[in-house]
């Protein structure tokens, strides 16, 4: 039984020759305006060589290829949500190229972050569709760069399900930006585009009810918490990041759907200071993360949205 939350297959060895594959990426330049992504998409062709053929890159019209064009657009609307919203400059917050390739590998089922660029896979086409179907996936990956370039929280453990955590959150409100969408609105769900009608489940992930995503004979139930009562003990998948990350995930969602309005509005904001907080080291547990969180609603809010952060924090089973 392989669970969906997992996701990274034997991608710890995948991603490692990926990494060292990627090494032509240097040659892509940053923009200078700030007004503008600059995207670069390249075509494996079903190999596994990074980066693979350039097919569309930036200010390109349309290809025919929609996984080419859905990897170009989310990555623009993805962008856009960190630059409107965040004032931040790409990655880096300095106009770093964003390299995304498609038609990865063969019934590729995943999609990743390598250091460099944004990789995707085609889905076998039985239970998961291209993974550039989902804005909150592509937003996912590219948010690990973020993440590696500010708190570089180590991927293992609690630190590794708050790295999660995050390219969930900053996924789920880049969607919701690109909707137009409230806290009360959304789904909350993570790439519900991705499964296939054979699949019995509604996304990848749920943070409005973690452990409810799905529950299929062939993949099994979907393992997440939502509490740390439930908290899961396991050296599989870096000790459970895919899994654990429910915990901060559904703590971001009772905060940004008590405070209602926009979750980038207040929610988000914590959470991106909190990410590019000094305090925030890169072995931070689920409490150290929380107490920033709060200090930070304190710095920038007022009383009502310190109060929404404390008690969300305390819905899942951690005291700030
Ligand atoms: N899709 C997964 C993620 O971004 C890939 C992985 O586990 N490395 O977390
Ligand atoms: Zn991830």
């Amino acid at each position: 039984r392989r669970a969906l939350t997992t996701l990274n297959l034997d991608d710890g060895f995948r991603g490692h020759a990926a990494r060292r594959q990627a090494d032509t990426v240097h040659e892509y330049h940053a923009t200078d305006d700030g007004e503008t992504p600059q995207r670069h998409i390249f075509d494996a062709r079903h190999g596994m060589q990074l980066p693979g053929e350039e097919v569309r890159s930036e200010g390109d019209p349309e290809v025919n290829d929609r996984e080419v064009n859905e990897a170009y657009d989310d990555l623009g609307a993805t962008w856009r949500f960190f630059r409107e919203i965040f004032d931040r400059d790409s990655i880096d917050d300095d106009g770093m190229a964003l390299l995304g390739t498609v038609h990865y590998g063969q019934e590729y089922q995943n999609a990743f972050w390598n250091g460099q660029q944004m990789v995707f896979g085609d889905g076998d086409g039985e239970i998961f569709r291209p993974f550039t179907r989902a804005l909150d996936v592509v937003a996912h990956e590219l948010t690990h760069g973020v993440t590696e370039l500010t708190a570089g929280l180590a991927y293992s453990n609690q630190s590794g399900a708050l790295n999660e955590s995050i390219s969930d959150v900053f996924g789920a409100m880049t969607a919701q930006y690109s909707a137009n969408q409230t806290a009360g609105e959304a789904d909350w769900l993570i790439g519900a585009e991705l499964l296939t009608e054979s699949v019995q489940g509604k996304a990848l992930r749920s943070m409005a009810q973690p452990g409810s995503a799905y529950d299929d004979p062939v993949l099994g139930r979907d393992p997440q918490p939502g509490h740390m009562d439930e908290y899961v003990n396991t050296a599989e998948d870096n000790g459970g990041v895919h899994i654990n990350s429910g915990i901060p995930n559904h703590a971001f969602y009772l905060i940004a759907t008590a405070l209602g309005g926009y979750s980038w509005e207040r929610a988000g904001h914590v959470w991106y200071d909190t990410l590019l907080d000094e305090r925030l080291t890169p072995d931070a547990d689920f409490a150290t993360f929380a107490r920033l969180t709060i200090d930070n609603a304190q710095r920038r809010f007022d009383e009502e949205v310190v109060s929404a952060v404390r008690e969300g924090w305390q819905g899942v089973g951690i005291n700030p």
